[in-house]
């Protein structure tokens, strides 16, 4: 039986994360690490064994690990992009320093590890459309510095030392359980609660602009499917390409107004969300996933809106 860390589990993903592997792997094997900034929720805390883990201190990491037996870590402490362009040394300090300290114990305690990358760390001069898996990757955000350099790092410890480390580029998550914070897809995650609210949605990125977005339950499906997968199938490791759906702005409120058909969206661009999604590519092809590890998404953009407007308006009623 696999015994399982989850490092930032109170985020957007972490959360909800945390909650399928206990259902998986049973709660009590399945260890939410949080920093007391961020602290559980009820259900999280009830659910199974909690510890503060801050990716920042070897010792803490080390402790838990050795408390619970631990054989494989999800590692999904980071700031997102937004956040991370006004908090750049604080961006590497989690991100890269503390994903040194994941696998350095990974390596003395033969743990696997999952660290994502995203669709961040693409740049301008990267194909946009159909973003091929190896491509040229040369961001000018930290947040995408920060994912490259995850990418590498979780590469030559697989290549100098056997760690089995695993990762996915997430596109922009959209959930209606925890909200996103200070990401450039986060529009996409605010429209729906507007229009469940009934309120207009001033959108900060540019009509036109395509990025890849991917409903949770897919994403989740993707970390857990790729860290079970057949070790002698995987070509690559970090980072697979996965994509379920990409659209724009105006596409996305088009889909939300067929089940509210009063709803209102205006732009007010923000010039750093813009410039950032412009650097991101329009689609990538997730063929290698596909062919690898059968990566297969369930949701497109109809499925996930009606889903999201139906558990939203439940929630919020
Ligand atoms: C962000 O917008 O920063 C994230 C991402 C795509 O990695 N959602």
């Amino acid at each position: 039986m696999k015994n399982i860390l989850v490092i930032g589990s109170t985020g957007q993903i972490g959360s909800e994360l945390t909650m399928e592997l206990r259902k998986r792997y049973g709660n009590e094997h399945v260890i939410a690490g949080y920093i007391p900034s961020a602290p559980p929720t009820d259900v999280l805390m009830e659910s199974g064994p909690s510890e503060v883990v801050d990716i920042t201190c070897t010792d803490m990491i080390l402790d838990v690990v050795k408390k619970y037996h631990i054989d494989a870590i999800y590692n999904l402490a980071a700031l997102l992009s937004v956040v991370a362009e006004s908090k750049p040394q604080l961006a590497w300090h989690i991100g890269i320093d503390g994903l040194f300290n994941v696998l350095e114990i990974a390596r003395h305690y033969n743990c696997s590890v999952f660290t994502p990358s995203s669709i961040g760390s693409f740049g301008l001069d990267t194909p946009h459309v159909k973003t091929p898996q190896d491509t040229i990757q040369r961001p000018r955000t930290m947040y995408g510095v920060t994912k490259v350099t995850t990418e590498l790092v979780s590469d030559y410890y697989y290549n100098k030392y056997g760690v089995d480390t695993r990762a996915v580029r997430f596109p922009g998550i959209i959930s209606n359980v925890t909200p996103p914070g200070g990401g450039t897809t986060d529009y996409a995650v605010d429209i729906y609660y507007s229009a469940v609210k009934g309120e207009e949605f001033v959108c900060p990125i540019k009509e036109g602009t395509l990025m890849d977005m991917m409903y949770m339950p897919d994403a989740l499906h993707a970390a857990i499917s790729l860290m079970e997968a057949d070790p002698s199938r995987l070509v690559h490791r970090n980072a697979f390409n996965i994509a379920s759906m990409s659209f724009a702005p105006e596409t996305i409120y088009a889909e939300i107004k067929k089940h509210k058909p009063d709803f209102k969206m205006r732009y007010e661009v923000d010039p750093l969300k813009q410039s950032i999604a412009d650097s991101w590519p329009d689609s990538l092809d997730d063929t290698c996933a596909r062919n690898e590890w059968d990566w297969k998404p369930q949701y497109n953009l109809e499925t996930m809106t009606k889903d999201m407007l139906e558990k939203l308006s439940a929630r919020l009623k």
